[in-house]
């Protein structure tokens, strides 16, 4: 480092330092402790108008087979070619054509996939199927094999949401392929749902997944029906509006070890008071259109297209028309380590 304003005594002492890799901490102390966090995130909407087309010209490039995942990665523009959203997100558009797989493996970041389109597409999670429609909130939790296919005559689309750069700070990503295209199936679909999903639990439950929820598929009219109700029944929060979280029926925490996730509903007209947390978050919009302001910017935003929320920015929503807003966000890593902090504002 330059230390430009240093006096020449210091910077002659610090150039004794640099060659042993050593450095003056009180040159630096109030970047590495500011007073509070500076996201070195952008805001970034990605149109979905704009990619959908792009998305579907990769998929005559190349099979999903040879991708092994064909997804386009939506890069924060603040980390470009480092294949992350928020500076601890990942997330990613991925397609399946018609009769096509995407082979077997498994990682150790934990991945989402939110369906955007196409009623026909799969995912095999450790020995079970579900069939993945609109909406739906589907998970993978870490190191469980698994696979995707679509059996339909449409393309199949969803977001995918990993925690990917948190595991790459920690250096501990791990993957592995299996040696089959399809991992065997041992339970029916449905399993887990029946077992975990209906507000009724085994005796003596556990999740086969650990931290992570045994419901792996949270289908979209179950979610709506319940914002819906939600939202008729009581008075809107100001900050959250109409907001309920995906939850592990075990242990009632986040569905997800380190992503949190929940979806928002706010009413045609309806808006939210400005708040701000340390989470940073990726926002896909389900349906509805209307404008998210994030700091001193405001994106109008529609249905599918994808929103990068850095951390600590004031957000606030204003809704067009009803709005339903699937939200990730590293918050569950925040809460659990302690760091997690919001401000709420009244204006
Ligand atoms: O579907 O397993 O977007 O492993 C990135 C890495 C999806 C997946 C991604 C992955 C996957």
């Amino acid at each position: 480092m330059a230390y430009e304003s240093a006096s020449p005594e210091r910077r002659a002492y610090y150039d004794k330092l640099a060659p042993l890799h050593t450095a003056p901490l009180w040159e630096v102390l109030g970047t590495i402790v500011p007073r509070e966090p500076t996201s070195k995130s952008k805001a970034h909407l990605w149109r979905y108008g704009a990619l959908r087309p792009l998305l579907l010209e990769a998929g005559e490039l190349l099979t999903a087979r040879e991708a092994e995942r064909r997804v386009l990665v939506l890069e924060n523009p603040a980390y470009a070619g480092q294949s992350r959203s928020t500076s601890t997100l990942y997330a990613g558009l991925q397609l399946i054509l018609p009769g096509e797989t995407a082979p077997a493996h498994r990682h150790t970041p934990s991945a989402l996939r939110f369906m955007i389109e196409g009623e026909q597409g799969f995912t095999e999670v450790g020995g079970e199927r579900t069939t993945m429609r609109e909406g739906d909130f589907v998970i993978t939790p870490p190191w469980a094999w698994h696979d995707h296919g679509n059996e339909g005559d449409e393309p199949v689309i969803w977001m995918d949401g990993l925690d990917i750069p948190i595991l790459q700070y920690f250096e501990s990503v791990f993957s592995d392929p299996y040696e089959e295209e399809q991992h065997p199936l041992s339970r029916p679909e449905g399993d887990s749902m029946a077992r975990y999903g209906q507000g009724l639990l085994p005796m003596d439950a556990t999740s086969p997944y650990g931290m992570t929820s045994p419901i792996f598929n949270y289908p979209y009219d179950r979610t709506r029906e319940a914002l819906v109700k939600s939202a008729q029944g009581a008075v809107p929060d100001p900050h959250l509006a109409t907001t309920l979280r995906y939850s592990n029926p075990i242990d009632g925490g986040w569905a997800m070890p380190a992503m949190a996730t929940w979806m928002t509903h706010l009413k045609r007209g309806q808006s939210t008071l400005p708040m701000r947390s340390t989470d940073s978050q990726v926002m896909h919009v389900v349906e509805g259109s209307g404008s998210v302001t994030i700091g001193d910017q405001t994106f109008n935003f529609g249905p599918k297209d994808v929103v990068a929320l850095p951390g600590w920015q004031r957000r606030s929503l204003v809704a067009s028309d009803d709005c339903f807003v699937f939200f990730f966000s590293d918050r569950a890593v925040h809460e659990k380590l302690g760091f997690y902090r919001e401000q709420r504002f009244s204006a």
